[in-house]
């Protein structure tokens, strides 16, 4: 069982979580998925999460003090803090593949401008601390990032995907496929508008099968991901 706990300002972005392949990883007991109020852990009338930068500079910072007592009470020595920051290390599959061994995940999702740093700080020198970045583009805070990296995690914890869907030839499963993206792909009708299914994979031939998906992959990866080719 992997817990994931979410502290948020807007808890109900973290609903879609509910839905479809993590429900029912909920449903089976494979993990679990807590989500917070960051405002349950202000002391204020008016619920202040956020102030002006020191130093100047545009927008607004979350305050350190509710991040405090909030992670105060879901941390153990067994968990890893994920804090979603753009300026964070890049989260990867071979990311997911240590995060999905995990007993414990909490994830700081911050709005703003993001998270008095002296938290990611404090809690390092108590706990596992990653601060992550899920791509190079500019989001309006953590949230969706956290969407993200929970169903990249849990679809790896045993169980969660069918023998039907199973993620051993995934591009990025390490491993598999070297390192190329996935190829094209078909189902029937055999001809749809025109368009016929490359023969090959009616063939039966299964070894010119496996060497024409290997072929194609390679063509993709070095049209969409010249980086990735060798
Ligand atoms: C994550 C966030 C903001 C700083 C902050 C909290 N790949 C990613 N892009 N953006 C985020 C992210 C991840 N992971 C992200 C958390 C926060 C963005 N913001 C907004 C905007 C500009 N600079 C606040």
């Amino acid at each position: 069982m992997l817990k994931f706990d979410v502290i948020t300002v807007f808890p109900d972005y973290l609903k879609p979580l509910e839905l479809s392949l993590m429900g029912k990883a909920i449903e089976d007991g494979l993990i679990s998925v807590n989500v917070k109020d960051l405002r349950d852990y202000t002391t204020d009338k008016h619920q202040t999460v956020d102030d002006s930068p020191y130093g100047g500079g545009p927008g607004m910072v979350m305050k350190p003090e509710p991040w405090g007592d909030a992670l105060d009470e879901f941390a153990t020595a067994e968990t890893i803090l994920i804090i979603p920051t753009p300026s964070g290390k890049p989260f990867t599959q071979a990311l997911a593949t240590e995060l999905s061994k995990e007993k414990h995940i909490v994830f700081a999702c911050g709005r703003y401008e993001g998270i008095d740093s002296r938290v990611a700080e404090h809690y390092k020198t108590k706990i596992r601390v990653e601060e992550v970045s899920i791509g190079d583009y500019v989001l309006a805070g953590g949230e969706v990032a956290v969407l993200v990296m929970v169903e990249a995690i849990a679809r790896l914890v045993p169980g969660v995907l069918g023998n039907q869907e199973s993620f051993a030839d995934d591009s990025f499963a390490v491993g598999a496929m070297e390192n190329l993206l996935e190829g094209p792909i078909y189902t029937r009708p055999p001809v749809w508008r025109d368009l016929e299914v490359p023969q090959v994979l009616t063939s039966g031939d299964h070894a010119k099968i496996s060497a024409w998906k290997h072929e194609q992959a390679k063509l993709r990866t070095a049209q969409n991901r010249p980086d990735l080719a060798e």
